[in-house]
């Protein structure tokens, strides 16, 4: 008989598993940095959020952390030289290092931020009337925008044509993250009269000892945003605090205040995203935009998934470009399909990472997936159209190398 040896019994796994004893455990259940930044500002807190029926009525505590205004009008930060509105990409650098956000002025032209305004709003109502909004503590946000209107295609891959500051845009996402950086979702964030402040939070989920951000978050205000209409609230230079406090393993101590972000309409506020933020609150009664689209390491999971949600027609027109920054480009670590991609670094119109075609020959409901073979397969299952097969082929076809094997050189760190 063959018995199974008692190391490998559940119960027998279990009675060895005592405090202290498990690897790792101080790590992976540290809650820094927030904990210390909850204990430590107590005006920072949550405010629970409420259901239709109490829309409104929560308790503003004055001195809270969403009790602010904008910068220039804050005593405490009016005279410290907080990022401004500009397309000097020297300024925006400095801004970002220094204060964990920049803001690029007129990344949209009017008629640009009037397209996506217009698109926004419509299909807000839309799915309000059909019963499917997706409503927020805030108000309400509109997911997987990629499916909603070709305009929001173009502010993915920042195309000139929808983004005239793209190409800035683009550079300074580059140096914050490295090359072949992917988009992680595009939500347009409305905030509502009534809605509570969301929680002031960090967007990188990961790695918060990170000295450098491993995401970050373009914001666009659609609508012009203040401190009357629920203006992003952030801590300026909250970025180097609570990473410089996980990597020294201290506490994180009392913070500045919070600000409410002012820009015009069509300015893109790069956020590192190590920062402290959250949607302020709407005191009028229009709606306020923000689109908010993460970019991250190639290397992290998204938030929205790409390969699953994006309807056929946008996979089969998307340029090369949108196809790298949904993910739909494999490098080594991530996302290879059937082995196809080992080897590759995950840059835009790679064949031999590129993994569209096995989405597309799924929607033509043709994915034919390699499954068990042997000696005894017969000579039709061995010759089978494996869409691999095809792929691969074409990947060859143009002259690059086919998937090799871990080898080829990391691009990002
Ligand atoms: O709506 C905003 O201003 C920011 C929203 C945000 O930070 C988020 O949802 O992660
Ligand atoms: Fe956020």
């Amino acid at each position: 008989m063959n018995l199974i040896p008692t190391e490998f019994d559940p119960a027998y796994i279990a009675s060895k598993v005592t405090a202290g004893s498990q690897m790792y455990s101080v790590e992976l259940s540290s809650k820094d940095p927030m904990k210390s930044v909850l204990e430590n500002n107590p005006e920072i807190y949550f405010v629970p959020p409420k259901r239709s029926s109490e829309w409104g009525q929560w308790e503003f505590k004055p001195g809270a952390y969403y009790d602010t205004t904008t910068g220039s009008k804050h005593p405490y930060w009016n005279d410290k030289d907080l990022p401004i509105p500009s397309k000097d990409i020297n300024r925006l650098r400095s801004d970002m290092l220094k204060w964990g956000y920049c803001k690029i002025e007129d990344a949209l032209s009017p008629d640009q931020v009037s397209t996506i305004r217009q698109r926004v709003l419509e299909q807000a109502e839309g799915e309000r009337l059909a019963g499917i909004a997706q409503k927020t503590p805030s108000g309400q946000n509109i997911n997987c925008c990629i499916n909603k209107g070709q305009c929001f295609e173009g502010l993915i891959e920042q195309s000139p044509s929808v983004v005239q500051g793209g190409a800035l845009v683009e550079q300074l996402v580059t140096e914050a993250l490295g090359s072949n950086w992917i988009c992680t979702s595009l939500i347009a964030s409305i905030s509502l009269k009534g809605g509570v402040p969301q929680a002031l939070h960090q967007d990188q989920d990961i790695a918060l000892d990170s000295r450098s951000p491993l995401t970050i978050n373009i914001l666009t205000p659609i609508t012009d945003i203040d401190e009357t209409n629920g203006g992003t609230l952030v801590i300026p230079g909250s970025h180097l605090v609570l990473s410089d406090a996980v990597r020294n393993q201290k506490s994180v101590d009392k913070l500045p205040p919070a600000i409410n972000i002012d820009a015009k309409a069509g300015t893109m506020i790069i956020t590192d995203g190590r920062l402290l933020h959250s949607t302020g609150i709407n005191h009028t009664e229009s709606p306020r935009i923000v689109m908010l689209n993460g970019m991250q390491h190639p290397l992290i999971r998204q938030q929205e998934n790409w390969m699953l949600s994006v309807k056929p027609e946008v996979v089969k027109r998307a340029s090369p470009k949108l196809l790298q920054r949904m993910g739909y480009q494999a490098t080594n670590a991530a996302q290879t399909n059937e082995g196809h991609g080992f080897g590759a670094s995950g840059s835009i119109d790679e064949a031999t990472g590129s993994i569209a075609e096995f989405r597309l020959a799924a929607d033509r409901g043709e994915y034919l997936r390699v499954g068990e073979l042997g000696p005894s397969s017969t000579e039709q299952e061995l010759k089978a159209p494996f869409t691999l097969r095809d792929v691969v082929a074409k990947a060859r076809a143009g002259q690059q190398s086919a998937p090799v094997g871990i080898g080829g050189t990391k691009i990002n760190p």
